[in-house]
């Protein structure tokens, strides 16, 4: 199957899922203290049979991700409600590193309860120090007797503190960079783990987390000691292409707004459509969408079928959506004016929604190094 082509299947889960987001999720979402966990979203997630559309492997041999499946489910629910899309993808941003590198035990202890809505998951990468160049982290993992004891800060944590487990990459050789770093999953109740949410341009469930001597062992470390970098890498190669579904189901939320406008608004004595500009504007934006989209499919089709050089195409894919996004929605701002600054419209929403993705997952700087680093590695 090419890329681009969805089946009738998968056409008819992205309307079903938009609908469910927009009549059923929306209303819960709406219900949620900004800036935490919604654990009523996150179950309702889960008796949707969303969250287990995210882990297909659970139960089998196989522990193979569905990229293709999850751009599917993050673009339907960004169209519908930006905070239901969110809380899906926390969730699968944190339990990954289990389900790739996890040992059975593990897996069983987590996936199956993230599945059904009722465990929170968090992804514990960054730190104050330590952003784009993950390859710096510093938190401490010092030998202590059978395990280690974990040290330091991490932040911009998704679900922090609330989660009920975070997948955390720590240091366990000082001066090795990429190649002294360590997963391990580590359950929100461990002694000497605290935390402290922070608000956000949109009040996305985003913290702070301060480990004092938080102890972890051999049943705790996923994958292998200093083999960490590469748990965190594979998680990121598989969830890039679906920020950049997120983006460009706002895209299509936008873009669909606008053309409303456009047709019933009238200035000048004519419905604003009429005017060239405006047209041609919004072909831009659909044109540009499109793009996007395709951009995304392909990227999760290549990821399902192993195809080589899923790194660059799943940061092609999100660099082009996240910035695709950005002027779609700001295009769309242009076209309704002054009414789509106003508090609660769906456009000043997404313009605040649409920021982060370009920063978060790696910003877009980010992933143009990883494809210059592939032409050059191509170029010898
Ligand atoms: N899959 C598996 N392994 C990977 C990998 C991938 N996609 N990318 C890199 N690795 C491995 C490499 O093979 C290399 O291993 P060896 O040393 O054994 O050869 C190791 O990891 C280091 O790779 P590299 O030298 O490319 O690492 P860099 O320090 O240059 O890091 C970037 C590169 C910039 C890509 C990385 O730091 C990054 O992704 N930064 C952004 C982090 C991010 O997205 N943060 C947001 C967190 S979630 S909100």
């Amino acid at each position: 199957m090419a890329a681009f082509d969805l089946t009738p299947e998968q056409h008819q889960l992205v309307a079903d899922v938009r609908r469910l987001a927009h009549e059923v999720l929306a209303p819960i979402a709406a219900r949620g203290a900004p800036g935490q966990v919604n654990r009523e979203l996150v179950k309702q997630l889960g008796d949707l049979g969303l969250l287990s559309r995210l882990f297909p492997g659970v139960g089998t041999r196989s522990r193979q991700a569905a990229a293709l499946d999850l751009c599917l489910l993050r673009e339907a629910l960004a169209a519908g409600s930006t905070e239901a899309e969110t809380a899906l993808a926390l969730q699968g941003l944190g339990t990954y590193p289990v389900l790739h590198s996890g040992s059975d035990e593990q897996t069983a202890r987590w996936v199956p309860a993230v599945a059904i809505g009722d465990a929170v998951a968090g992804f514990a990468l960054s730190e104050p120090d330590s952003g784009s160049d993950a390859a710096a982290l510093s938190l401490a993992a010092e030998a202590d007797g059978e395990g280690w004891r974990l040290t330091g800060e991490k932040t911009w944590i998704s679900n922090a503190p609330e989660a009920d487990f975070y997948s955390v990459f720590a240091r366990t050789t000082p001066d090795a960079g990429s190649s002294g770093v360590t997963a391990f999953v580590v359950p929100g109740d461990r002694i000497g783990l605290t935390g402290e949410h922070l608000e956000m341009l949109s009040p996305h469930p985003i913290g702070r987390l301060v480990f004092d001597g938080v102890r972890v062992d051999h049943d705790d470390l996923l994958g292998h000691a200093d083999q960490g970098f590469a748990v965190a890498m594979r998680t990121l190669d598989l969830f890039r292409p679906s920020v950049g579904a997120f983006a460009v189901g706002m895209a299509q939320a936008a873009l669909e707004a606008a053309v409303d406008h456009a047709g019933s608004r009238v200035a000048f004595g004519a419905p604003l459509r009429a005017m060239q500009s405006v047209g041609h504007t919004l072909a831009e934006m659909a044109t540009r969408t499109e793009t996007a989209r395709v951009m995304v499919y392909r990227a999760g089709a290549a990821y399902d079928e192993g195809r080589p050089g899923i790194s660059t195409s799943s940061a092609m894919a999100k660099l082009v959506a996240t910035e695709t996004a950005q002027y779609v929605v700001d295009a769309a701002i242009q076209i309704h004016g002054a009414k789509a600054l106003v508090r609660g419209h769906l456009l000043e929403h997404l313009y605040r929604e649409v920021r982060a993705p370009r920063i978060y997952e790696g910003a877009t700087e980010v992933q143009r190094s990883i494809i210059a680093r592939d032409l050059y590695r191509g170029a010898g």
